[in-house]
């Protein structure tokens, strides 16, 4: 096996930062009988920490160090060309019985899945170093805050953990010292990052994850998809709460009255645009912040639904990204932000595709090869990565740290379709709603591997992200919208439609503050609607459009309905409900039922 990562033997008061739960060193101490590795490293979080990490890191070529004085503290790294996005079909959710697991995930039977990763870890350290790494997600004083550890042979891990979670102290702190105590078992190891013995494994019986053979994003930094979503997913159904792959943002009025909305985007869909959003000079006075930019866990309170990010930082896609489509990511990622795949130019800046400005003469692709504007290669990858912390972002929302989280007033669902889906329209209630996010589709893209383009039920953005049965998913749904005196209302919007000349009838980014104004209008109880068999959808003069160069035709197939498309779709849903073999709850076939009677089929 090719040694990746080479043992560090870090000076005197580095990490040593070594937990006092017992149960936490019992489990450290398992791993590493199991993995052999050279020494030990209990990750502080401490900013020595980092400085020492970096340096390592640049020796060992795991990081690039970019021009100080176009990027100050920020670093480029390179994954390998065959780790370069999350891998759907090895990831696993080993429950006792496949049953838990449900249709749509990849099951494995939890001994046997063990074992096999028992033998591929067995002596995998040997000659490195483990870093344990304590993070906490969530605010400090959140009641639905978690704490994780992650045992990794990798320092790009460590170094993009300290940036999406709040890493070291503060999370033993959280823990304590009770044997007893609810925490997350990650374990991660490289491997040879070896796509044949690549495996992200989950045991949300055991709040354990295993992740073998990857380096890359959401296989390995198991805070993210894997806890805050899959084994997040699993606890918050016995714990009565919600774990959502959802964006929250803040909208205020010039009048000052605010609102927050959550909104579920399948990955690459458009999230981290939204959350930054800023509203076209038309809406004077009106502010967007950020709350969060992936995911959103929600619980019930005073009979409504309160949101927190449970992440520290964001990890977004980088292609497109530029001071017209989004200045706060570009403002956010100015400084302090390692790049993971895009190219390098010749005065140590990052270059991207869509990014502002002519690009660069010479660069070295994301593979390290030479690249000119003449190659048929992309110089960056399309699921390339910038990982910052969101300190960084000027929009960022004032109560980001509040423990209660903050009242969402609605829940978008969106998807990438080129057809069908209009712009905007809402649900007439919670389950209604809950069918609209059970039965999303959206065109794959680059953010997992495999096809791009290709259209895919996607219930609430949570295919790849549901840690048990889809059916129960539902249910709990419909079961949380009875707790709720104040529903938040439900929408679903579409950026992406096409018109037939291929290109995008929407001019979105900033510009969607003239479909989220009307959000906020029907939260208000005063934006027009009209009802139709699929839920309110609003005419073209109930949005404000003024100052917005679009044409009358564009508007009119952004907002309307083709009959035999939703035909189509609507046996599409069908299809979907009985693939999944008998779990779809009775209302929301109800609901089908209802719909597909309102296009006489
Ligand atoms: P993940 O981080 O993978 O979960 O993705 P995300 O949902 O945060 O998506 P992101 O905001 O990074 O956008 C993904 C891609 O969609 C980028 O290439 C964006 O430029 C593009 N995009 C985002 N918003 C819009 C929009 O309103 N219109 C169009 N046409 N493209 C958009
Ligand atoms: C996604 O795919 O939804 C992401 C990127 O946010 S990753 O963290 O790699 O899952
Ligand atoms: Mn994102």
């Amino acid at each position: 096996m090719k040694n990746l990562a080479p043992a560090i033997f870090p000076p005197k008061g580095i990490g040593d930062a070594k937990p006092s739960n017992k149960a936490v060193l019992d489990w450290v101490h398992e791993i590493a009988t199991l993995t052999q590795p050279e020494n030990i490293f209990w990750c502080d979080g401490s900013e020595r920490e980092r400085e020492f990490l970096i340096t390592e890191s640049l020796k060992q070529n795991v990081l690039i160090e970019l021009n100080e004085k176009k990027v100050p503290r920020s670093y480029l790294h390179r994954s390998s060309p065959n780790d370069v996005a999350r891998v759907e079909q090895f990831t696993f959710v080993c429950t006792p019985t496949k049953e838990e697991a449900g249709p749509t995930n990849n099951w494995a039977e939890p001994g046997e899945t063990y074992a096999k990763l028992r033998d591929l870890l067995s002596g995998a350290m040997r000659g490195r170093t483990m870093f344990v790494i304590p993070y906490m997600m969530g605010p400090a004083d959140s009641p639905l805050t978690k704490v994780g550890f992650e045992i990794t042979d990798s320092k790009y891990v460590v170094l993009s953990l300290r940036t999406m979670t709040r890493m070291g102290e503060i999370a033993l702190r959280r823990l304590g010292d009770d044997p007893n105590a609810e925490w997350n078992r990650g374990v991660h190891s490289l491997l040879d990052v070896n796509p044949e013995r690549r495996f992200i494994c989950h045991f949300p019986q055991d709040n354990t994850i295993i992740s073998v053979g990857s380096g890359y994003g959401g296989n390995v930094l198991l805070s993210k998809k894997c806890l805050a979503l899959r084994i997040g997913s699993y606890l918050a159904r016995k714990q009565n709460w919600m774990a959502e792959h959802m964006l929250i943002l803040g909208v205020e009025s010039p009048q000052g009255r605010k609102h927050y909305v959550a909104a579920a985007f399948p990955s690459a869909c458009g999230k981290t645009n939204f959350a930054m959003l800023i509203p076209p000079a038309h809406f004077k006075g009106w502010k967007v912040t950020t709350v969060g930019d992936d995911i959103g866990w929600m619980r019930i309170r005073d009979g409504r639904l309160y949101a927190v990010n449970p992440e520290n930082g964001y990890f977004g896609v980088v292609p497109g990204t530029s001071h017209k489509s989004n200045p706060n990511a570009m403002r956010s990622i100015a400084h302090d932000t390692i790049y993971t795949n895009v190219a390098l130019t010749d005065d140590g800046d990052v270059w991207w595709e869509g990014k502002d400005g002519e690009p660069p003469a010479h660069a070295i692709d994301w593979r390290g090869n030479d690249w000119t504007p003449q190659s048929k290669e992309k110089a960056a990858h399309p699921n390339s990565r910038f990982t910052t912390p969101m300190r960084n972002n000027p929009a960022l929302d004032p109560d980001v740290e509040k423990g209660e989280g903050v009242p969402i007033s609605a829940i978008i669902f969106g998807g990438r379709r080129s057809d069908t889906a209009p712009l905007v329209y809402q649900a007439f209630d919670w389950n209604h709603g809950v069918y609209l996010g059970a039965t999303m589709a959206s065109e794959t893209t680059a953010a997992a591997t495999g096809a791009v383009g290709r259209v895919r039920r996607d219930p609430m953005a949570m295919l790849p992200f549901c840690g048990y049965n889809i059916g129960d998913y539902f249910q709990h749904w419909l079961d949380i919208g009875k707790q709720l005196a104040n529903p938040p209302l439900i929408f679903n919007v579409n950026w992406f439609r096409k018109g037939a000349d291929g290109k995008f009838l929407w001019p979105g980014f900033g510009e969607n503050m003239r479909v989220l104004k009307w959000i906020i209008d029907r939260c208000e109880g005063s934006g027009g609607a009209l009802e139709s068999p699929i839920g309110w959808l609003p005419s073209p003069h109930d949005l404000d459009l003024a100052e917005l160069d679009i044409d009358h035709n564009a508007v009119d197939e952004l907002l309307g309905l083709d009959h035999e498309e939703w035909q189509k779709e609507i046996a599409a849903h069908k299809e979907f409900f009985d693939s999944l073999g008998g779990v779809v709850p009775e209302v929301l076939q109800k609901q089908r039922e209802q719909l597909a009677a309102g296009f006489e089929m």
